[in-house]
């Protein structure tokens, strides 16, 4: 197992839009394990292969306690959306930032698991927010984009800074 690097805003890498998986192998498990590990390690619900720099269409979520309750998404579909309800948000790629965003409130959604099997089933409350925002990923999309130009700008400032100062300070050290 391997941890991998998660992509911050406003890297551009994050804006590319990943590829269908064309067999699940062993690659594609290995990359899905590695990004759980990586997700586990850095403290998210949820994470897509953009965010670790990889343009193919995988996702990972857990939102259990225990941390012991993957779910492996290859080529998710939405399906049917219903509804509209607000949550507060947050992104591994936008480290110390949450705000309200405005999605469906219930999914159906189809996906192949790890083993290749095509599955079906409908999710509402934080797994269908999380579904979402995580395909949004692969399409190159992000939760901040859903916010004013006023707030993008502010943030996109913030963490320009912010990466500046750590790259100083890797410097020094
Ligand atoms: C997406 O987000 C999500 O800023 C997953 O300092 C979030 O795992 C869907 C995280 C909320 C629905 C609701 C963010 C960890 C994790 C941070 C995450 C941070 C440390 C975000
Ligand atoms: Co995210």
């Amino acid at each position: 197992m391997a941890l991998l690097e998660v992509l911050h805003f406003p890297n551009p890498r994050l804006r590319l839009k990943a590829q269908a998986v064309e067999s699940v192998d062993e690659s594609i498990r290995t990359l899905a394990r590695d990004m759980l590990e990586t997700m586990y390690t850095e403290g998210g619900i949820g994470l897509a292969a953009t965010q670790v720099d990889a343009q193919k269409r995988v996702i990972v979520i857990d939102l259990s306690e225990d941390r012991n309750e993957p779910i492996y998404l290859i080529n998710p579909e939405i399906t049917e959306l219903e509804g509209s309800e607000q949550m507060k948000e947050g992104c591994l790629s936008v480290p110390g930032y949450y705000d309200l965003v405005e999605r469906a409130e219930k999914i159906r959604f189809r996906y192949l698991d790890l083993d290749g099997n095509t599955i079906e089933r409908e999710a509402d409350g934080l797994l269908a927010v999380c579904v979402q925002h995580e395909i949004d990923h692969l399409d190159g999309k992000l939760f901040i984009d859903y916010l004013s130009p006023l707030k993008q700008q502010r943030l996109r400032k913030k963490l320009e800074k912010q990466e500046r100062l750590e790259r100083h300070q890797a410097q020094v050290l």
